[in-house]
């Protein structure tokens, strides 16, 4: 018996210690979504991870609380649900939104840890008690700030370096990365800003720089292109934009577009639907890694279990907040170790104790909907 009885929505205002830069625009301040389902007296948060302007993906933080408040809550409320399955079917009628769906299916899943007494970890079938992280960088003013941050992150254990690129922000930057490291574990992220016929030139060169991956170059919507360009690089290309659902991620397999995925867990609207991407991936030999909406420590609780399953074979975006923010929404944050893994916990429910008053501090919009 699991009846929904309540659903809330809050919308928070995150301050942000340094601005974030990708080939997109710049972040400065970070929004985000709670949702706190209730059901026995139990409350399961999630996180509807977007940011404030529809430049990643469609969605936004605001269209997430609506999608909730005026769908989502009124198609779950009252009702029961033995699994998540169930309650996925519940909204399934829902085109696209697939942050604000994500939202309220990882607070059942914290509602179904609580009352089983279990781990994330557990209910998602994670294997490893430690996953791999890597740093992720943004577009820099200066080449020289780029190497001091690369220089920081290894520094603090980070085990590879994720380099934001867009179009006149790439080889000259990989140039200088290169001559100082020339065996890290390197990558590449393009949020989509090159082109196939314009930019071809420049995408066959990254394959100087002994890359891991390269992700999301082109279009979000195109995996038609990718798969021309995976043809004429070596570079491995990571879909991330692109990769919307395990039908999409069948799609652009058997195409040939990409050779890693990039699951975030948000993008594809849920758990459920990660470890769909997951396996399908296992069975293709396509591995796989987690990315990441810069979450606070509520949203990254459910991705590092998550990305505690086999498949999860590259570092993942899995950052603390202390990257970006100067608090967290739980009291006792995860940490990368000086070799850049970060510990799986094992305790029942999220594994981490939310700090209602940060909650509280930051939170600029409630609906409470019964
Ligand atoms: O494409 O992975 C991305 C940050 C903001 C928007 C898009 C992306 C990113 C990141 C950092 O690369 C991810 C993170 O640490 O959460
Ligand atoms: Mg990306």
């Amino acid at each position: 018996m699991m009846v929904i009885e309540s659903v809330e929505v809050l919308k928070l205002n995150l301050p942000m210690k340094t601005s974030f830069e990708t080939s997109f625009g710049k972040l400065t301040t970070k929004s985000t979504v709670l949702v706190k389902i209730t059901s026995d007296g139990v409350t399961g948060y999630g996180e509807a991870a977007s940011f404030h302007a529809p430049l990643y993906n469609p969605e936004t933080v605001d269209t997430c609380v609506y999608i909730i408040k005026k769908f989502i809550a009124p198609s779950i409320l009252k009702k029961d649900f033995k699994s998540p399955e169930e309650l996925r079917a519940a909204y399934d009628y829902i085109v696209g939104h697939n942050i604000a769906k994500a939202g309220v299916e990882n607070a059942f899943w914290h509602l179904l840890a609580q009352s089983g007494n279990t781990s994330l970890k557990e209910l998602f079938g994670g294997t490893r008690s430690s996953i791999q992280v890597g740093a992720s960088i943004g577009i820099q003013p200066t080449i020289k700030s780029t190497l001091t941050e690369v220089e920081d992150s290894l520094e603090k254990g980070y085990g590879r370096i994720k380099l934001k690129t867009k179009p006149g922000w790439d080889l000259k930057v990989l140039k200088e990365v290169r001559k100082i490291w020339p065996d890290i574990d390197l990558m590449v992220d393009g949020n989509s800003a090159y082109k196939l016929q314009r930019d071809l030139k420049t995408l066959m060169k990254f394959d100087e720089y002994n890359l891991m991956m390269i992700e999301q170059p082109l279009q979000e919507d195109d995996i038609i292109d990718h798969s021309t360009l995976q043809k004429l690089i070596n570079t491995p290309i990571c879909l991330d934009e692109s990769i919307t659902s395990v039908d999409k991620a069948r799609k652009a397999i058997s195409i040939g577009a990409c050779k890693i995925i990039n699951i975030k867990p948000v993008r594809v609207g849920g758990a459920l639907e990660t470890i769909a991407i997951h396996d399908l991936c296992m069975e293709n030999g396509v591995g796989v890694w987690c990315g990441g909406m810069l979450e606070t420590g509520i949203g990254r609780a459910f991705n590092i279990a998550l990305a505690s399953k086999e498949n999860f074979i590259y570092p993942s975006d899995m950052s603390p907040y202390y990257e970006f923010y100067s608090e967290d929404l739980i009291s006792d944050s995860h940490k990368v170790s000086s070799d850049g893994q970060v510990k799986v916990r094992t305790s029942p429910g999220l594994g981490y104790k939310i700090n209602e008053k940060v909650i509280k501090k930051h939170t600029a919009e409630t609906y409470l909907l019964e």
